[in-house]
């Protein structure tokens, strides 16, 4: 069954980096409102918001102390009503990041919860020690032990991730009723939907020590468990189901068939997830060793998830993850091209595309030399760590220019002027100096940026409803190419409706020969190939179209 947000073209806001307009130096809301003519221009018709709640921001406001408040850093309630009804008149919704795996520990269910004989002591995951130390041997998603030993009981709370992010306890029937109601309070204000974060992992079946790992000790105990499918669907049915809405989980360490019960239609959980598998090809087991892209293993993985699920997220970048171009492009010399080319690859595929703010004018890595310019917590966790084995510094230092978190936060770059017209004040993380030529003003009105190609590749899709909702079919997977198709198969009483669209993608900086005939419907190179040859350029990416029920071919 067609839904709306099968139509939807996605884009993610990081609002510390978005846009600042009071001069503090931090992104925030009446900065984004300011912006949304240019991302109605876009094409774009929804955002999704990483979170703007009050926040002691230990982890950039994923550690939130009250859902129902704006954190001053970002405006207030008003504004964030505003920003609703202001993306509303221009045919955009947003959707809210839920955090909903743990909590601040300044949340203030945490802080009567330190009282072991509050009512809210088990809305967290508090045990004893043992053996003098923490309670299981398991390992967190920022490095060390996940245990937290607090004075006052001298008992351990659980984090998966930083000590200041408390789990919550969801075999405590109250706290599901909390978030149903935090729910309630967002989506009867008018909100698109949810970004679940982490929500494969809300569920710890048990507490017992894990089998020894690399990382994550003890993740076989919390990941995509049964309980965590019982609540996705309690959650549906008590109070998504009551809205018009729609719900993207991310979902860390999942297999297509995980991914599959997560979103099966009948099952009622997700309506999509973020899968991670094509963002792990190009590293070895943890995200800190990276080994070379292969384009053919990457698109081997999204191939499969295109085959794997009805429907599901699209994404190259986000938060959390290096900048696309520098990673799965070449932000050198075909710094345009390789942008274009992964833009053409997103937008083509089956499922609701996610466009991390910036990578629509093909923003790179961080150009920082040293640690003392990262803000991120997990970066310096991770470095303190890798210090303690022994890991050289020059090596450690490589591994946070590849990998670290803050490559994709850099503030946006709107201007070639001073911190890159973010902000008047001084910019919470370093702005690129390459702002100086990667810019949303020397892109907008040149017919041959990156800018302009996202906004021909978003109108391109929103007319033809093959690249929105047609079958994937994988042709061709090499260390350079790869070609798939995208077909629709019309009803038989609408007779021209066959049609097949063939995109072919060069991941490489060489002319490359590829098979394919139709019409050329589009080419990053623009409106010079008006012909297909049998070769594409370097970083070429290339729509063909052909009608099945169409004649003979001119020959
Ligand atoms: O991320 C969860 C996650 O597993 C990773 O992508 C994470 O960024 C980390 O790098 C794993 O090594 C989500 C949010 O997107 C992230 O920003 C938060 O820090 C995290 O959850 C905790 O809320
Ligand atoms: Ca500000």
């Amino acid at each position: 069954m067609e839904k709306w947000w099968h139509d939807a073209v996605v884009y993610q806001i990081y609002p510390r980096s978005f846009a600042d307009s009071n001069g503090d130096g931090i992104g925030d809301i009446p900065g984004i409102i300011a912006r949304l003519d240019y991302l109605k221009n876009l094409g774009i018709n929804l955002i999704w918001l990483s979170p703007v709640y009050r926040s002691p921001d230990a982890d950039n406001g994923y550690d939130i102390s009250d859902y129902r408040d704006i954190d001053p850093r970002y405006g207030t309630m008003a504004d964030m009503d505003a920003l609703i009804a202001e993306a509303k008149k221009r045919d955009i919704r947003i959707v809210m990041d839920l955090v909903i795996n743990h909590t601040s520990d300044e949340h203030e269910w945490f802080r009567q919860s330190r009282d072991p004989k509050s009512p809210y002591r088990d809305y967290y995951i508090w045990r004893p020690e043992k053996n003098g130390g923490p309670p299981n041997n398991w390992t967190s998603f920022f490095g060390g032990d996940c245990w937290k030993k607090d004075e006052r009981s001298g008992e351990y709370y659980l984090h998966l991730f930083a000590e200041k992010q408390p789990d919550l306890n969801y075999d405590n029937p109250r706290v599901l009723e909390e978030i149903k109601d935090i729910m309630r309070f967002w989506l009867d204000k008018g909100i698109g939907g949810f970004r679940c974060d982490v929500i494969n992992l809300i569920h710890k079946t048990s507490l017992v020590d894990g089998k020894k790992r690399l990382v994550l000790t003890g993740s076989e105990h919390y990941i995509s468990q049964e309980g965590t499918h019982e609540i996705l669907r309690t959650l549906r049915k008590d109070v998504l189901s009551h809205y018009d809405c729609f719900t993207v989980g991310e979902t860390v360490f999942v297999t297509p068939q995980m991914g599959r019960d997560l979103t099966d239609e009948k099952r009622g959980e997700l309506d999509m997830i973020f899968s991670f598998e094509h963002m792990e090809t190009d590293q070895f087991f943890v995200k800190w060793f990276r080994r070379k892209f292969s384009p053919a293993r990457f698109a081997r993985s999204i191939a499969t998830w295109q085959n794997a699920l009805e429907w599901n997220a699209l994404y190259l970048e986000n938060h959390d993850q290096p900048r696309s171009v520098s990673r799965f492009g070449n932000d050198g010399m075909w710094w345009s091209q390789s942008a274009k080319l992964l833009c053409t690859l997103l937008l083509t595929l089956r499922g609701t595309p996610f466009i991390y703010q910036g990578e629509e004018i093909g923003m790179t890595n961080f150009d920082f030399t040293s640690m003392e310019q990262l803000q991120d917590v997990e970066s310096h966790n991770i470095y303190r760590m890798a210090k303690k084995l022994c890991i050289p510094a020059s090596y450690r230092w490589k591994m946070m220019q590849r990998t670290s978190r803050d490559n994709a936060r850099t503030p946006m770059q709107w201007t070639a002027k001073a911190h890159a017209g973010f902000t008047t004040g001084t910019p919470w993380l370093g702005v690129n100096a390459n702002h100086q030529r990667i810019n949303v003003d020397s892109q907008k009105d040149d017919s041959q940026s990156i800018l302009s190609y996202y906004r021909t590749m978003i109108a391109l899709r929103a007319s033809l409803p093959v690249l929105r909702t047609g079958s994937f079919h994988a042709v061709k997977m090499t260390k350079s190419l790869f070609i798939y198709e995208r077909q629709l198969s019309g009803q038989p009483s609408e007779q021209s409706s066959d049609e097949k669209i063939r995109v072919l993608l060069n991941f490489s900086p060489r002319n490359a020969k590829a098979e394919g005939n139709g019409d050329v419907l589009l080419s990053s190179y623009g409106n010079q190939r008006t012909t297909y040859d049998g070769i594409l350029r370097p970083w070429e990416a290339l729509l063909l179209r052909s009608s099945e029920t169409e004649p003979e071919k001119k020959r």
